[in-house]
């Protein structure tokens, strides 16, 4: 008897502390002085955290979020595709413009189950809320091509639809170098300490 195949999502955090070429990469000062060049950030740039996405053949979406949800305000994001990719894997998508939808209001329902059925139905209220039309932009790139997001720019992913193609993609959080955190927690952070608890 064969195992069964995996069509999970799989997300790894912090690949950095494992491996040396991870490592590299996440701290690549070549990557670094990149992403502060396009967030507008004359003292550089520091890594909060990196995280792989691994899409094998059949497996499912992945919601569309802001990261600022999760990792506060100012948050940019260098994303980096570990293999080819094209709509049929479920590449990473952006909402276009949506880093300045003014979505004010739309509380916790910001923050999505990330492996809902329906992978757009936060981007979906949030368009509403803020009069916006959906228009989304397939990141496109062969292995080793990328993107970087503003945090407030919602994204996410379909489903792995190839038969035979994996799907891995890494994203690396970024804040200013001179950030400092603040005491106003993140809507995540809120819900971790229950004063909130999304989708109630
Ligand atoms: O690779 C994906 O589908 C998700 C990536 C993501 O959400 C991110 O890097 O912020």
């Amino acid at each position: 008897m064969g195992r069964k195949k995996c069509v999970q999502v799989q997300q790894f955090v912090n690949a950095w502390k494992g491996d040396r070429l991870f490592d590299a990469v996440v701290h690549s000062e070549t990557l670094n002085n990149l992403v502060a060049a396009v967030a507008g950030w004359p003292h550089g740039a520091k890594v909060l955290q990196d995280q792989v996405w691994c899409k094998p053949p059949g497996s499912g979406t992945l919601a569309f979020h802001r990261d600022t949800s999760y990792m506060g305000m100012g948050v940019h994001t260098m994303w980096l595709a570990l293999d080819d990719m094209t709509p049929e894997v479920g590449t990473l998508e952006y909402a276009r413009g949506s880093h300045s939808w003014k979505t004010k209001g739309t509380g916790t329902a910001d923050i999505p189950n990330l492996y809902a059925k329906d992978p757009r139905y936060v981007l979906s209220a949030a368009a509403k809320g803020s009069r916006n039309k959906v228009d989304l932009v397939p990141v496109v790139v062969q292995k080793g091509g990328g993107s970087i997001h503003d945090g407030l720019t919602y994204h996410g992913s379909d489903a792995n639809k190839s038969a035979d193609c994996m799907r891995r993609g890494l994203g690396i959080h970024f804040m200013a170098r001179d950030a400092k955190a603040t005491d106003a927690p993140t809507l995540f952070a809120r819900s971790l300490m229950r004063e909130e608890s999304p989708g109630e």
